[in-house]
């Protein structure tokens, strides 16, 4: 069995999309298993720069098959835009690379509205979301009244589902948000349209799945958003609503745990976060706004400028042990490099005592004060380095203290966005 999970270790944007497309070489089977597309997934390739939102990342090869997994929440005017930007860029995706899950659920216009409509509810307390819809859409599915793939391709059990979402929803939207009410016929209209023109790519991919790994086939599962995004694991409640984690895969994509070998953790060589909640490691002063420009962090899907801070162990050692990863991708070294001293977060100070774990408790997690052990930095530049042995002495040491700290070692270490500009360690 070869089933390979990519995680973010950290709050997503690790460079997830770039992990999984250098490794999609040797695969030939890549799979999104949860999350929507509050996802936004950066690729470069050659000279081209590809965001990707719900189709996997693995679509930019000719001869890979994608698979968008039950897991995944799927806005079909998204999904069908994305797929029109996929073929303006050259990329084709057809039935034959790209198969949709006939158990995926459905986001309607209702589920972006009430998304949008919360946020705006919760006031200061708001959690940041992307306003996709992604959230309400999940509390549907929980709640058994969500609309999946293959409804749409029922027309009777659709329109019975929408006539009920429409009824509850407008009383949602009008009486606790004082909102404008929604129009059952053009939404019935709308995705009837979506529906005629995926109509093609839905099938039950669990079955594609299995069949692929039981003749040898080599499956990427990748991951969206990051283990602390995750509804169970992350900073409670300023997360999404799925499961990020590598134990996601299996709800998600529809195997079984005997067919995943290994768990692979991206992690930035340093922290980042969009949207709120808790961030012990996070720099409020000039070094924190050096490494957003020098690494360029805004949000691929909203463009938010995405909080920066020191590399934090504790989440990553957490991260290792929640996923069972059996190595990590350490991304963006190159953004750390001209940096005097680095610091790194070893420990959290919690009422006078230290603690190497992640507290549940956002009010704990709140009084944790990071303990920092410091590096010296690196003045060469790295983006051209091929090999470990081409890395500045004290980035290696920099490298050996995550491994010795996770117990998990280093595999990759990406030094800049291109497929080129990434250095595997044997
Ligand atoms: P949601 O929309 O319900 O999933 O939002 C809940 C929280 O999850 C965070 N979240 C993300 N964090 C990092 N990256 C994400 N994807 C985009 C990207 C984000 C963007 O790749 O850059 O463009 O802003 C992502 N998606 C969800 C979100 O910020 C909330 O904290
Ligand atoms: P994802 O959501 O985890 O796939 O990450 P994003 O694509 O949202 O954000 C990561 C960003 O960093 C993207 O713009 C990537 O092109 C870029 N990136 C990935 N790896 C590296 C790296 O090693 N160095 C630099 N400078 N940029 C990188
Ligand atoms: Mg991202």
């Amino acid at each position: 069995m070869s089933g390979v999970v990519v995680i973010g270790a950290q709050w997503g944007d690790e460079g997830k999309g770039k992990i999984t497309d250098f490794l999609a070489e040797g695969a030939e089977v890549v799979v999104r298993y949860q999350g929507g597309n509050n996802a936004g997934h950066t690729v470069e390739v050659e000279d081209k720069k590809y965001k990707l939102h719900l189709v996997p990342s693995g679509i930019l090869y000719d001869d890979k098959l994608c698979i968008i997994g039950n897991g995944v929440v799927i806005d079909p005017k998204a999904l069908l835009e994305e797929i029109e930007y996929l073929e303006g860029e050259g990329v084709k995706v057809t039935p034959e690379k790209l198969v949709i899950s006939d158990r995926a659920h459905v986001i309607m216009p209702y589920h972006k509205i009430i998304d949008g409509l919360s946020e705006k509810k919760r006031g200061k307390s708001d959690i940041g979301t992307t306003g996709k819809g992604i959230g309400p859409c999940y509390t549907d599915k929980h709640e058994r009244s969500g609309i999946r793939m293959c409804d749409l391709y029922h027309e009777d059990v659709f329109k019975e589902k929408l006539k009920q979402n429409i009824e509850v929803k407008n009383r949602i939207i009008c009486e606790i948000y004082d909102g404008e009410p929604l129009s059952f016929d053009n939404i019935y209209d709308e995705y009837m349209e979506y529906a005629k023109r995926l109509k093609d790519f839905v099938v039950d991919t669990s079955v594609v799945l299995y069949d692929s790994i039981k003749s040898g086939k080599k499956v990427l599962f990748e991951g969206a958003q990051g283990t602390l995004l995750d509804i169970d694991y992350g900073t409670y409640p300023y997360v999404t609503s799925s499961h990020p984690i590598s134990g996601g895969v299996c709800i998600g994509a529809g195997v079984g745990p005997t067919m995943i070998t290994n768990a692979v953790g991206v992690c930035k060589a340093y922290t980042t976060r969009v949207g709120k909640g808790p961030f012990p490691t996070e720099l409020f002063d000039g070094m924190g706004d050096y490494i957003r420009e020098k690494g360029f962090e805004y949000g691929t899907t909203t463009g938010r400028a995405r909080r920066c801070g020191w590399l934090d162990l504790v989440i990553l050692k957490y991260a290792a042990r929640i996923s069972g990863l059996t190595s990590l991708a350490i991304t963006k070294l190159d953004t750390l490099s001209n940096i005097d001293k680095i610091k790194v977060c070893t420990g959290y100070e919690l009422d006078g005592k230290v603690i190497d774990y992640f507290p549940a408790s956002l009010e704990d997690l709140g009084r944790c004060k990071p303990v920092y052990e410091e590096f010296d930095g690196w003045d060469s530049s790295i983006e051209k380095a091929k090999t470990f042995e081409d890395l500045p002495q004290n980035s290696k040491i920099y490298l050996k203290k995550i491994e010795e700290f996770t117990g998990v070692k280093v595999s990759i270490v990406s030094v800049g966005p291109a497929r080129h500009q990434t250095i595997v360690i044997n």
